[in-house]
């Protein structure tokens, strides 16, 4: 309906929208930039009691101001003059839903929270204004998903399918307001109805759906697929308690549930109509059916119902808008009857929880595996259900599943989802009754595999005994296709026991187990490592007699991170000042920051870079201030560890650096020693002690070290509590220098090494993971090398290398170590450390103290540097400038040509107007519309 103030008084008050109709058309709405300059540029705000004077030559609705700030002309219809009318006007509503307007996002917002929150503004908590434009926003979203949608729908689309356990997203609202292209609108609107903006974003409670790399990898990789156009959907689990929240008590780390569900969570839509049935236990019954075919019936003990809840991933500044479908768990209620009848409540109630169970909480173990009966059966759970979702959508549009692979390619992050594996063959042949050899071609033609580590303990196994108990027909299954296996690889390897030993998806020695990776491989026709060493590594030990059989499966894929989140949103201050010299194609076309290269010299721009950085620095200090009590000079070079806490990436060799750099001080001090604010951050696995021990240790310095009044000018040391993607926003932009000092051959990739990098800090790094390529990216001589390489750490170890002489035969680290074992870090408790201390000692299997003479060096050429203003100016802009390649766009780009053969699928909005709203599901004569 829209009201006409210039109809004749008896006929102006409400006008039907079928007046001026308009069933939607196929035109094309502009993506919303476009629609931004649209707008400001052709709209104009017109007094109510003046009615303007028809413009022909704009087909533009116009906007006018209070007291009828609502009503548009809609111009189109001046051209009609309905007989009795003289050159009326159809007026009518900018669309609440749709609309950019400020009048129109301000009354969007006010609207919301008395609709949706139920409140006035004078009785609303700042999380009911987050809410309310929360739903602002997303209803700016909806048009473009339910169009990409429609589209994937298709028969011609090959949809990615990306199925992940972990995606560690963080928050939605400040990257949505910048992928739409409406940060500054919705900033002003928010501004003019007496808010801020700032605040309502720092409300978000982030969905901390994941560990660490391998899950905000899968984040940025979602959002990659949507700015290149590609029909994907992120398949994983809607945990209800995402990773645990840190908190850090007398140094040590406390781990408080995460409730980010609690306020509930407005980026989400239930499809509780399109829920489907996972089997778990029982056992399996094989019969001849009445054609004379095999076949199977699994009776299980246990049936749970997956309920998708859809997130929209909009696209930067494009119409694609692809799904995030998470699945939770559900009791069916039948069962709760069954047993209420028989008078058993708490069974009835029992069985309800141990559904629900499924997805109640991730497990905050990183490169670890605990063989958990729960970890697997969330693992079949989201998996089963994804690809029962799959064939269900196949299904619509296909009369049988012969080409399924054709339509959607399946990648396995990590070996989490390799159980798809025999599920899909379970699903092909038991419930679609198709021939095993067809059933095996579609899915080694769907599944392609990343490994995400190179550490043995991470490499997932589950016993056989557990295994069969839980999904016991997959147990069959997999010794069919092991079966099946071995006697292609006796014959390409007669009479060689030890090879299929090796190669088996069984592991026979101890207690039998499946091999999850050696699944993934067999299951893939694709099989890739995250950086160029990683991916050595594994045709090299990790994966060798895989390679060696198919040495055309495997192929490299650097990690890489989004641009849009990492700087965009992150540094606004660096991404202007970007964009000022070399315009803003980069954020999408990452390799355009080597335009930046010709400013490096230049002074005028390395005085803007350089407070470009002062200011972020300025910010993450009033943070630590706030998060921590620790006052830190900004002036000083800020020095940043941030990744999950493990013995391997070595934190406890920065920390014998911090106590190294103390010692000199406290010998010598007018020692000419670069200021240094130490900051860490991370999460320990909970149930990982040497972990928690390593968090313990650096607070414990830092306790020290900060109240000293001889050093604690110069040197600080911070440990951040709750790293997550909320708090490493000010995080990255304010560095100078990043800690990449892993032992060579552990770190896969990391990402964090990029988006330091991207904002400007040097690194100080091993060559391990991505840092190989970010230092031939960057140039040797911008980039702080220290350590040994994997051959040599191979070497020493193999010629027998004794970390007890290393500690004996240097000075500096001897003082370091016998300082943490007599207690001076730790109120003279001698006792608190001896575990850490004495696995460096007597074990040191990360060699901290084979690296630790070579990083401390190269930690004073990095003090030296940093006293160059100019020169480290310049190599900050360098890593900046040469970092193109690290953006996921890339890395997704190589995934969707090598891979999984897809092609962007531009989408075309159909225009929906929420005036002209009608459904006609059905032509009159019940056919469908
Ligand atoms: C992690 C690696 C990182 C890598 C990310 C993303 C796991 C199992 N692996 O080095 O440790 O960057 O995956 O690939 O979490």
């Amino acid at each position: 309906m829209v009201w006409n103030p210039f109809k004749k008084k008896d006929e102006a008050d409400l006008v039907s929208t079928e007046a001026t109709d308009s069933t939607p058309s196929a035109s094309t709405v502009p993506p919303p930039e476009k629609t931004q300059e649209k707008q400001n540029g052709e709209e104009q705000s017109l007094s109510p009691s003046v009615p303007p004077a028809p413009d022909n030559s704009s087909s533009t609705n116009v906007g006018v101001a209070e007291p009828v700030a609502e009503v548009k002309i809609q111009t189109e219809q001046l051209n009609e003059e309905p007989q009795g009318f003289v050159c009326v006007p159809e007026i009518r509503v900018e669309d609440d839903r749709t609309g950019l307007d400020i009048e129109t996002l301000k009354r969007a917002f006010a609207d919301n929270l008395f609709y949706i929150q139920g409140k006035l503004g004078s009785m609303a908590t700042p999380n009911d204004y987050y809410m309310a434009l929360a739903y602002t926003v997303r209803d700016r979203l909806l048009q473009r998903w339910l169009n990409s949608a429609q589209t994937y729908l298709r028969g011609d689309v090959k949809v990615v399918c990306y199925l992940s356990a972990e995606f560690l997203l963080g928050p939605h609202l400040g990257n949505n307001l910048i992928n739409l292209g409406i940060y500054d609108r919705i900033e002003q609107a928010i501004t003019e109805s007496g808010l801020d903006l700032q605040e309502l974003i720092a409300q978000e409670e982030e969905p901390g759906l994941g560990n660490g790399g391998l899950g905000r990898l899968a984040a940025c990789y979602i959002d990659s697929l949507a700015s290149l156009e590609i029909p994907a959907i992120g398949y994983g689990i809607r945990y209800e308690f995402g990773i645990f929240d840190q908190e850090i008590q007398d140094g040590w780390q406390v781990e408080i549930t995460d409730k980010w569900l609690r306020y509930g969570n407005p980026w989400e839509i239930a499809r509780p109509e399109i829920a489907v049935e996972v089997k778990l236990g029982g056992y399996v019954d094989h019969y001849v059916d009445d054609a004379g075919n095999y076949r199977t019936h699994w009776i299980p003990d246990r049936e749970v119902h997956g309920v998708p809840y859809d997130t929209p991933i909009l696209g930067y500044r494009v119409n694609t808008a692809n799904t995030l479908r998470l699945w939770k768990a559900e009791a069916p209620e039948s069962f709760d009857f069954q047993a209420f009848n028989v008078g058993d409540y708490y069974g009835a109630v029992d069985a309800k929880i141990s559904s629900e169970n499924i997805t109640k909480v991730l497990y905050p173990n990183d490169e670890q595996v605990q063989g958990k009966r729960l970890r697997l059966e969330q693992q079949y759970f989201f998996v089963s259900c994804s690809l029962q979702d799959m064939i269900r959508l196949y299904l619509l549009e296909n009369p049988n599943l012969d080409n399924f692979h054709e339509t959607f390619a399946v990648q396995l992050n990590d070996t989490h989802p390799s159980i798809g594996v025999p599920e899909l063959m379970r699903l092909l042949v038991d419930e679609h009754h198709m021939a095993w050899e067809q059933a095996w071609q579609i899915t080694t033609h769907t599944f392609a595999y990343t490994n995400h580590t190179l550490l043995p303990e991470a490499l997932e196994k589950w016993s056989v005994q557990l295994f069969g108990r839980v999904l016991p027909r997959h147990l069959e299954i997999i010794y069919e296709i092991n079966r099946r296996f071995l006697d292609m690889v006796r014959i390409r390897y007669p009479d060689n026991d030890a090879k299929l030993a090796s190669l088996s998806l069984i592991d026979e020695l101890g207690k039998k187990s499946v091999r999850m990776a050696h699944l993934a491989c067999v299951g893939s026709y694709a099989i890739n490592g995250v950086a160029q060493l990683h991916t050595e590594l594994l045709k090299k030990d990790v994966l060798h007699d895989f390679y060696a059989l198919w040495p055309e499966k495997f192929s490299n894929k650097t990690n890489g991170v989004t641009p849009r989140r990492w700087v965009v949103q992150n540094n606004p201050g660096l991404s202007k000042l970007i964009s000022r010299k070399i315009g803003d194609r980069w954020i999408t076309h990452l390799d355009e920051l080597r335009k930046l290269e010709q400013f490096a010299d230049d002074p005028q721009f390395q005085a803007q870079w350089q407070q470009v950085k002062q200011n972020c620095k300025h910010q993450l200090t009033k943070q630590i201030k706030e998060r921590t009590g620790v006052v830190v000079d900004p002036t000083s070079m800020f020095d940043i560890q941030v990744k999950r806490i493990h013995e391997y990436k070595r934190q406890h060799l920065n920390a014998l650096h911090i106590i190294t750099l103390y010692n000199r001080l406290k010998e010598n001090p007018d020692l000419d020693l670069q200021p240094r604010t130490f900051i860490f951050g991370g999460k320990a696995a909970p149930g990982y002690f040497m972990a928690k021990l390593m968090i313990k240790l650096i607070t414990s310095v830092g306790e020290v070290v900060n109240n000293d009044p001889d050093v604690r000018d110069r040197l600080k040391v911070v440990f951040l509590p709750d790293y997550n993607v909320t708090n490493s926003q000010r995080v990255y932009p304010a560095a100078d220098l990043s800690e990449q000092i892993s032992t060579a051959g552990k770190e896969a990739s990391g990402t964090g090494n990029m988006k330091f990098s991207l904002n400007g800090a040097l690194t100080i790094g091993t060559l391990d993971g991505a840092n190989v390529e970010i230092r031939e990216e960057v140039g040797a001589e911008n980039f702080f090398l220290f350590g040994l390489t994997t051959p040599e750490v191979k070497e020493q170890k193999a010629n027998g290398y004794n970390s007890w002489d290393v500690y004996n035969a240097n000075p500096g680290l001897k003082k370091a170590i016998d300082m943490i074992s007599c207690g001076f870090f730790s109120h003279g408790d001698q006792q608190l450390f001896k575990p850490l201390l004495d696995s460096l000692l007597y074990d040191d299997k990360y060699m901290l103290f084979a690296d630790y003479q070579d990083y401390i060096d190269c930690q004073d050429r990095v003090g030296d540097a940093f006293k160059h203003k100019d020169a480290w100016t310049k190599m900050s802009i360098l890593n900046t400038a040469r970092s193109g390649k690290f953006s996921s766009d890339r890395a997704i780009r190589e995934y969707c040509q090598e891979i999984w053969q897809v092609e962007p699928v531009p989408i075309e909005l159909q225009e929906y107007v929420q005036a002209n709203a009608v459904l006609r599901v059905r032509q009159p004569n019940g056919s469908k519309a």
